[in-house]
């Protein structure tokens, strides 16, 4: 009995010696701590999450417990030129094995905006695990390294670099009362990752070419996505985020990216450009309408009755449909009983919003016989899209 309960004692206390034996002294020869990055490329100022799978430093399985900060088992965190550490990684739960911590990397001093002060705060501090602040270049790299066991050293690397801006609007083009969104995608300018930053876009349209500045904000604290909305208008000056733009006009959004990767060149900029257009709510082929199409005599009065050598005036009347200016050219063509054109005038000119128009054109028929008049608006003599489908009239010339 005593013998039994002898060998019980010796068993539990075996068994507990080499559970906490194996917890405590790491495998020299089989090292096990994979050291993992959240991204394989990170921007000047973005923030790190580093993951270290060590089971065996796993040594309260009933508690959190922590890496790194050990003098001689360091995690240190590096780039070319600073260095933080020893730095603490914590368990995220009491028995996982799995210890984690945050970098915060500051950049160096450059100004990403062109106002003449740098919009970094490079600094190297902490002792983590989520406090460290981390200097970098632009084209550096970050070695973590852990001191697993004594002299055992494992290690992974990320790079540091820059990214091309990119801009897009939301839609390939837009009615006179739809919203515009502007995207910009630059990571670089995600400056602080812990709140939301804001980036300065320009837009222009045709009718505005001087355009308006306008403010993007971070989608995220952390997206690196920023985006504004703007409206137009037909009627107003450009003024905050609303531009004056006309049916037809071309949108154009501008980002001047100044934090540019390799090959460029730190202190280079570029501008990054988007474009849409602007379509009117009106259908193009019902933006004016012919109200009338008629033969005066000299006095302007209407007449029936046409005589060979006598002066006529055709006269017609047209309506913008739309409620801002658009330019036209409105042609009147005459012909023959042959279909041979005896006449043709035009006239170019701008209609005000809703405006109605009278154009008279005055014409000598030679000869007898019968007529067509056919009138036409057109966008342009360079642009003959109608802004109204032709209108003809027959007529008899005694
Ligand atoms: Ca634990
Ligand atoms: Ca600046
Ligand atoms: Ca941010
Ligand atoms: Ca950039």
């Amino acid at each position: 009995m005593v013998t039994r309960q002898l060998l019980f004692a010796v068993i539990c206390v075996t068994l507990f010696t080499s559970v906490s034996f194996a917890e405590k002294i790491p495998d020299y020869y089989k090292p096990y701590a994979p050291i993992s990055l959240d991204k394989s490329v990170y921007t000047w100022t973005d923030k790190i999450h580093i993951t270290i799978v060590s089971p065996s430093w796993n040594e309260n399985k009933n508690g959190i417990d922590s890496i790194g900060d050990d003098q001689d088992h360091q995690v240190k965190i590096s780039t070319a030129s600073h260095s933080l550490g020893p730095y603490r990684l914590t368990e995220t739960s009491p028995n996982s094995g799995i210890f984690t911590g945050e970098v915060i990397l500051t950049g160096f001093l450059h100004d990403v905006d062109d106002d003449g002060n740098s919009d970094t705060t490079p600094r190297t501090s902490g002792n983590g695990p989520t406090n460290g602040l981390l200097e970098v270049k632009r084209d550096d790299g970050i070695t973590i390294s852990f001191e697993f066991a004594d002299g055992v050293v494992l290690t992974t690397s990320a790079k540091i670099s820059w990214n091309l801006g990119e801009i897009v609007f939301s839609n390939p083009n837009y009615s006179t009362d739809e919203p515009i969104i502007i995207r910009v995608n630059d990571p670089d300018m995600n400056l602080n990752p812990e709140s939301l930053d804001q980036i300065i876009i320009g837009a222009s349209t045709d009718s505005d070419s001087a355009g308006i500045s306008v403010v993007a904000v971070e989608t995220q604290d952390n997206s690196g996505i920023f985006e504004s909305t703007i409206s137009l208008t037909q009627t107003s000056e450009s003024s905050g985020n609303r531009i004056h733009a006309f049916p037809g006009d071309t949108i154009t959004a501008k980002y001047e990216d100044r934090t540019l990767p390799s090959p460029y060149g730190v202190s280079d900029d570029l501008d990054i450009i988007a474009k849409s257009s602007i379509e009117s709510n009106i259908p193009s082929i019902q933006r004016v309408s012919i109200e009338a199409l008629y033969i005066a005599d000299s006095s302007g009065k209407q007449i029936n009755e046409l005589m060979k050598d006598k002066q006529i005036q055709i006269t017609s009347h047209i309506h913008n449909n739309q409620d801002y200016p658009q330019p036209f050219t409105s042609i009147i063509q005459i012909t023959d009983e042959q279909n041979r054109i005896v006449s043709l005038s035009w006239i170019t000119g701008k209609l005000s919003e809703l405006q109605n128009f009278e154009l008279s054109q005055s014409w000598t028929p030679i000869n007898s016989g019968n007529y067509q008049i056919e009138a036409f608006v057109w966008k342009s003599l360079d642009d003959p899209s109608p802004l109204v489908p032709s209108y003809a009239k027959l007529f008899f010339v005694k």
